[in-house]
């Protein structure tokens, strides 16, 4: 009896699923009106490419290990457009309501390095496991005099994730998010020390935004206890801090890493944007399926769990953003070691499902290793090589298309009236790449740019809708 009735149930949920694919596949792809998308100051839409610099940075001086060549060699070889680059609020306010500008100062003496290559930095305050004093040095993030654990227990974990779970994290997120009740003043800090951030980086031309907190954990309240009428709320708050000094950057938001992580539904409540022209707040999940970052792999049984969960998140991830409004972006995505069964594939496949959504992304991670860009050795690693991939990096309009396969970039777009500037793709070679477009000859206009390996399109702006195809 109990057997049929969790079969029965299981039936119905298999058909509910069926039915609701049923549905998208039976949609045209037109009849979904295009995302929002992230621009640049000529009113392109950015394609994002980037590397997470880095772990290290969570670590005492709060700054990553890089150093300028880094930065050029990315660039150069990965032709990456942007980095997530991480802070610590530990470094930020290390005392209660005092900030360190000098921190900032190194901070904005990395964001200089990734101008100088014409990049885009994202500034992630990062957190892990609350801060390093929850739990024995096992996090990063937050301040100890903001960290109240209330002498509760706690021992770090192996994998680290379980760390989460000990009392005294556990406390110290509750007590963080006021669900306790006793410290209220804990999330004005965390919005004060955003505001005196995007202070300091308004007027930096390399900067793009800022991703909020990173991967946000409700302690005792998870899902729609916390994403909803917590996290969101919080969100808010901070936003407007941000606001009050600096119109005109992005804002990143994420959902709770827990579920949506795994490409679950995010229950995250809408961020309003009160700067005049409109919003520029950005969904930023991250993607982290069957645990390919904590040793897991991509072949056999594991494989078809991660692929489902590639369904799932391929499924759900655009749906909020849609519901919220918001351009998305996959702000972390990777932490697999190149020797890991089927790192290359999973890579693969990650990509083509970022293109598939015309959408950008952040490698987790550039730290050197194996599942960084260079070995400890300071050699290219696998994913040097993937991630070297053909790409639209600034789009002249909505892009509507997005795919590369066997040598050939094919990148459809919608005009939006009013940009001159050209649309951009980078390449990995030196060598110029074959051109057609669907404009009428005589109506558009390319130039190769050798040295950094980019393609720029004028296309007509009278055509509404163009096709480029590049091998
Ligand atoms: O890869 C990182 C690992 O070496 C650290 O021990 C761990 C805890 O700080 O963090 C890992 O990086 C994670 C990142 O901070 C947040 N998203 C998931 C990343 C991979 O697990």
């Amino acid at each position: 009896m109990r057997v049929r009735t969790t079969l029965g149930r299981i039936t119905l949920a298999a058909a509910t699923a069926l039915a609701g694919t049923a549905t998208v596949q039976a949609a045209p792809a037109h009849a979904e009106t295009a995302l929002p998308t992230i621009t640049d100051d000529q009113g392109r839409t950015l394609i994002l490419h980037g590397l997470n610099t880095a772990s290290s940075a969570k670590g005492p001086t709060g700054l990553p290990w890089i150093s300028r060549d880094d930065v050029v060699r990315e660039a150069r070889d990965i032709g990456t457009n942007s980095v997530r680059y991480l802070i610590q609020w530990k470094n930020v306010e290390p005392r209660p309501g005092v900030y360190d500008d000098a921190y900032l100062d190194e901070v904005a003496k990395r964001v200089a390095w990734y101008g100088e290559q014409g990049m885009h930095v994202i500034l992630d305050m990062h957190q892990d496991i609350y801060g390093p004093d929850a739990c024995k040095g096992a996090g990063n993030g937050a301040p100890a005099w903001a960290t109240y654990t209330d002498g509760l227990p706690c021992t770090p974990q192996d994998p680290w994730v379980l760390t989460y779970l000990q009392p005294a994290v556990l406390r110290a997120y509750d007590n963080f998010w006021n669900n306790t009740g006793k410290h209220p003043e804990l999330m004005e800090h965390y919005a004060a020390a955003w505001r005196h951030v995007a202070q300091r980086f308004a007027d930096d031309r390399a900067v793009l935004g800022y991703d909020l907190m990173n991967e946000p954990f409700g302690g005792t309240r998870q899902f729609g206890f916390f994403e909803g009428p917590v996290l969101a709320p919080f969100y808010q708050r901070v936003v407007n801090a941000v606001r009050t000094a600096d119109r005109d950057n992005w804002v990143f938001v994420e959902p709770q890493a827990l579920g949506p992580n795994e490409g679950a539904e995010t229950s995250l409540g809408t961020v309003r944007d009160p700067r005049p022209g409109g919003p520029r707040i950005v969904f930023a999940p991250h993607f982290y399926p069957g645990g390919v970052d904590l040793g897991g792999s991509y072949d056999g049984a594991a494989k078809l769990l991660v692929q489902a969960q590639f369904a799932l998140w391929k499924r759900n991830m655009p749906a909020a953003a849609r519901r919220l409004g918001a351009p998305i972006w996959l702000g972390e995505v990777g932490g697999m070691g190149q020797d890991a069964p089927g790192a290359a594939d999973f890579t693969g496949d990650w990509l083509t499902m970022a293109d598939d959504l015309t959408m950008g992304w952040a490698y987790w991670s550039n730290d050197p290793g194996s599942s960084g860009v260079v070995d400890g050795k300071g050699n290219p690693t696998l994913f040097a090589k993937t991630l070297a991939r053909p790409y639209p990096r600034a789009v002249a309009g909505t892009p509507t298309r997005i795919s590369y396969s066997s040598g050939t970039l094919t990148v459809g777009w919608k005009t939006r009236p009013g940009i001159s500037a050209p649309t951009e793709l980078w390449f990995p070679s030196a060598t110029p790449p074959k051109v057609t477009l669907t404009d009428k000859p005589g109506t558009w206009r390319t130039q190769w740019d050798a040295t950094r390996h980019v393609l720029s399109v004028w296309a007509n702006p009278a055509e509404p809708t163009h096709t480029i195809t590049v091998h």
